[in-house]
């Protein structure tokens, strides 16, 4: 099978309806967009008629509180045998490291890449890369167009989910037109805005809560606050008895503080394939600034505004690694 650099709409919809079976696949680490694009993706194809199956590795469970309402009940954490014979569709996957890779390693697999991560590295058969969506389930909503589609309450809810989510609330620079409007059709489809809005965002586990103030009493800041940092260790975990997923909104707040251009949340990775190892996620204040650039450097990527990898460097390391990057770019 020879590769497309870029495919287009017309050709995803006919790759789409010409087959029968399908696996649908995420990023690890799952978040209100992975989860929502593969939920809504998996409800088309269900009123498509077509074979499908989601797959989520066994290490991605407990899903995180957040996200606990959506329904994954129809998912399977073992690959199925029948894998040649179906084409996978990823879904909001910029990259095939954050992807079970060995799926790829199956002879004559046929793949969709659905994303909107302006670094795709155009991994699949057929590559839907759109980075102008707000949101990988903005592109499945439109794919749902394209096959006239009406979305049920399960698939509006799960797009909205993503959208939500992609576009923190609708306050991200990504936040266009169209976003809204998906949003407008979304809510006439049925969508809850205010009790999605609760479980999202409102019933916050104390232990999360606890970690957040252990982060934000380690706060330190370089180049006249620039760059904005906290490191939250194993200790820091035990001690509020948190779990990795309660870091999740963390550098929300250390992006907002005054004067910072670059946020940066440096944690411990805590489960036992990835010990000693750490996460570091990226945010950047300004369009100015591409902290993807920075992630690629260290083998991980993103958004320009929005990035993450995960290394072995100590926190001074990953400090010192920081501030070059950015005076790199300020220059
Ligand atoms: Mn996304």
């Amino acid at each position: 099978m020879s590769k497309t650099a870029l495919a287009t709409r017309e050709q995803v919809l006919k790759e789409i309806e010409s087959n029968n079976q399908f696996l649908l696949v995420t990023h690890e680490h799952v978040d209100g967009d992975a989860l929502g694009s593969l939920i809504a993706m998996n409800e088309l194809l269900k009123v498509l008629k077509k074979d499908t199956v989601m797959f989520m590795a066994p290490s991605e469970f407990p899903i995180s509180h957040e996200y606990s309402f959506l329904d994954l009940s129809q998912g399977v954490s073992k690959l199925p045998n029948d894998i040649d014979e179906r084409t996978i569709i990823f879904l909001d996957c910029g990259n095939i490291d954050r992807n079970p890779a060995d799926i790829l390693k199956h002879p004559g697999v046929r793949s969709i890449n659905v994303d909107h991560h302006h670094d795709n590295t155009y991994f699949g058969t057929y590559n839907y890369v759109r980075s102008d969506a707000s949101c990988t389930a903005e592109i499945v909503w439109d794919l749902m167009h394209g096959f006239n589609v009406e979305p049920n309450l399960k698939m509006a809810q799960s797009l909205y989910v993503g959208l939500v989510t992609d576009t923190g609330r609708f306050m991200y620079e990504n936040t266009s037109p169209r976003a809204h409007r998906m949003a407008a059709e979304l809510i006439e489809a049925g969508v809850d805005v205010h009790d999605i809005y609760r479980k999202l965002y409102e019933g916050i586990p104390q232990a999360k809560l606890e970690l957040l103030a252990l982060g934000l009493a380690k706060i330190k800041r370089f180049d006249n606050g620039k760059l904005t940092l906290t490191c939250l260790s194993q200790e820091d975990y035990k001690a509020a008895g948190a779990q990795e997923s309660h870091s999740e909104g963390v550098i929300d707040y250390l992006r907002s503080l005054e004067g910072t251009t670059i946020a940066a949340l440096i944690r411990d990775r805590t489960s036992d394939s990835a010990q000693g190892k750490k996460k570091v996620s990226l945010r950047s204040s300004t369009s100015d600034m591409d902290v993807s650039v920075i992630a690629r450097a260290q083998g991980g990527g993103g958004h320009r505004q929005a990035a993450g990898f995960t290394t072995d460097l100590s926190c001074e390391q990953l400090i010192d690694f920081l501030r070059q990057q950015i005076s790199a770019q300020s220059g």
